[in-house]
């Protein structure tokens, strides 16, 4: 899973990627910046496994990951019109947007823009997306017009189905800058899937204020509330203090944040945000040689579950030994969740949920 940053120049995108992935990429004011794409994979945290490995004291913890990747420069104006193609190929191939917008103001940074406003800077970015979505969509339109005499009369019905469907994104794009999948049916969903829209992306939106504003959150609900809809979820962090936070050891970590009145490092939230966004859960395996947690798809399956260990785990699938995690919590154990009747034994179609600690009989 690739979570990408997006933002106008001097947003502070390659800040915001450092406190996400505790990397030290150099950010705009040094001059030497490369201009590269800058790609880290971070763990996701979760306290979850943190207590289960507390408790098993495994020989290894492993997190879920999650690929983050920052751009060079988006620049506005220059005569460019939108986003660099060569960002538009690398956007599509993310599985989850980041924004991030200017809010802070800095003399001492260049601001592409004449005031700090960001949700117009949001707005923009998303209009940009729907700008490139419809290049796609009328690409295709036209496709669609050239190879309908040169096809069979099947082919034309699917063609024009697809047609018509593509009409609908087109105006949706053109009226709402996105198109709203919801009640779309399988057919139409895969269809979209397939040109990779970047509109059907999650997105989640990052307000970079300045360092007087660490740890309020009215300036995410301020503009939020200035987004039309659909709008994305806002945070809001202070990027420069965030990415000294990712930097320091655990110890001096909390006397930092408490001092600046923040509560959470904002890499956290993100994380968390990104991952929920994605419609992914976990779940969990623990014993002394691994306290593990696994990423898999919100609705899947036990047996889904266990192809993500092994296949073989999953053809000799025989039953999946199954404790929420807040019911091992609070009894302490498998032990107390056994004794508390909370202890289940589920089959092949289980759907898994959130948190479950799952082991696999199975045979082969
Ligand atoms: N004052 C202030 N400066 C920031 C903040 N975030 C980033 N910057 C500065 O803004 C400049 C551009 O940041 P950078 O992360 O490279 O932006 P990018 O072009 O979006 O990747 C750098 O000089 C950063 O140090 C912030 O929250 N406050
Ligand atoms: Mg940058």
């Amino acid at each position: 899973m690739i979570l990408g940053i997006v933002g106008w120049e001097n947003s502070g995108k390659t800040t915001v990627f450092n406190a996400l992935t505790g990397a030290a990429a150099q950010t705009a004011s040094f001059s030497g910046s490369s201009g590269e794409a800058n790609m880290a994979v971070v763990k996701v945290p979760d306290p979850r496994l943190d207590f289960l490995s507390d408790k098993f004291k495994p020989k290894k913890k492993t997190h879920v990951e999650l690929k983050v990747m920052d751009f060079a420069p988006f620049r506005k104006g220059q005569g460019e019109k939108g986003f660099p193609a060569k960002h538009i190929a690398s956007l599509r191939s993310c599985d989850a947007l980041l924004f991030v917008a200017r809010g802070f103001d800095d003399e001492s940074v260049p601001n592409p823009e004449d005031t700090v406003n960001p949700a117009r800077d949001i707005e923009s970015l998303m209009l940009e997306l729907a700008f490139a979505d419809l290049e796609v969509v009328e690409r295709r339109l036209s496709r669609i017009d050239e190879s309908f005499s040169k096809s069979s009369k099947d082919e034309r019905k699917k063609l024009e189905r697809e047609k018509e469907f593509l009409l609908e994104v087109k105006t949706a794009l053109e009226e709402n800058g996105a198109f709203a999948v919801d009640g779309a049916d399988e057919e139409r969903l895969s269809i979209v899937r397939n040109y990779g829209l970047l509109t059907l992306k999650p997105i989640i939106a990052a307000v970079n204020v300045g360092d007087d504003s660490a740890g309020d959150p009215s300036e995410a609900d301020r503009v939020r509330s200035a987004l039309p809809a659909p709008a994305p979820p806002v945070i809001a962090l202070a990027g420069k203090l965030e990415m000294e936070i990712a930097g320091l050891d655990d110890s001096e970590r909390a006397e930092f944040m408490s001092g600046l009145g923040i509560s959470e490092p904002a890499r956290d939230r993100i994380l968390r945000l990104a991952w929920d966004r994605l419609g992914l859960i976990v779940f969990f395996t623990v014993g002394d040689d691994e306290c593990r947690a696994w990423a898999i798809r919100r609705g899947d399956n036990a047996v889904t579950a266990a192809e993500k260990i092994h296949s073989d785990i999953a053809r000799g699938f025989i039953r999946a030994e199954t404790t929420a995690y807040d019911d091992f919590a609070a009894a302490g154990g498998f032990q107390g969740a056994k004794d508390a009747g909370r202890f289940r034994l589920e089959g092949k179609t289980y759907i898994v949920h959130d948190g479950d600690i799952l082991q696999f009989r199975f045979n082969v």
